[in-house]
């Protein structure tokens, strides 16, 4: 009788071993499902007192929208940041800091997509309907300018220089990708490929001169 129970309780203990250690596997794989990218941007030409963006290009899949809020700021009459990565559908919030008012001028090619006062602390929002890059001026303020840069997965991060800029993007699925660059040079967006590899379970670093 003795043996039998404590054979039972050997069983029980075994039972919750296991599944701790599969609880363990698959909290462990989850993370190691998808891999870090870090990088340093040096720039060489272009507005080095504006930011840049990265982004990888030609990844397929469904992506949840991220939780965070873009933001973009009118202050000191300069939109902050000068180059906004966006992804579809995600809440963007148009701001103004400035004691005077503005305007934020949205354009898709030629055509106007949002136009909207933003009257001394005002604040606006929009939610990008498609893919590509949209031009922002304030019609008050011709100086004034900034691009939005829409994609259809989240995988893309901010650049803030002066260089190097440091940036990182979490949670990519394991592959060999185009990394784009991009900055303003001029007003016009220019851009730099380089090939990345992201491991899984792993941060991967690149550094790119541009
Ligand atoms: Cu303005």
């Amino acid at each position: 009788m003795k043996s039998r129970k404590m054979i039972r309780k050997l069983i029980k203990m075994s039972i919750a071993v296991s599944s701790l250690t599969l609880l363990l596997t698959v909290s462990l794989l989850a993370d190691s499902r998808t891999g870090t990218l870090t990088g340093k941007i040096q720039l060489t030409r272009g507005r080095k007192d504006e930011n840049s963006i990265v982004y990888l290009k030609g990844i397929k899949g469904q992506f949840a929208l991220p939780q965070a809020v873009a933001v973009l700021d009118q202050k000191g009459k300069r939109f902050i940041p000068h180059l906004l990565p966006v992804q579809k559908g995600q809440r963007v919030v148009f701001g103004n800091s400035d004691s005077f008012s503005h305007n934020v001028h949205l354009y898709w090619g030629r055509r106007s997509m949002f136009n909207q006062v933003q009257g001394i602390k005002g604040t606006s929002e929009w939610s990008p309907p498609r893919t590509g890059e949209y031009l922002i001026l304030c019609d008050l303020h011709r100086e004034m300018s900034a691009f939005a840069l829409v994609f259809d997965h989240p995988f893309f991060a901010i650049v803030d220089h002066p260089s190097p800029g440091e940036f990182k993007i979490g949670n990519v699925p394991p592959g060999t990708y185009t990394l784009v660059v991009v900055q303003d040079v001029k007003g016009k967006l220019k851009k730099r490929e380089q090939e990345v590899t992201v491991i899984a379970g792993q941060t991967n670093t690149v550094e790119i001169s541009f």
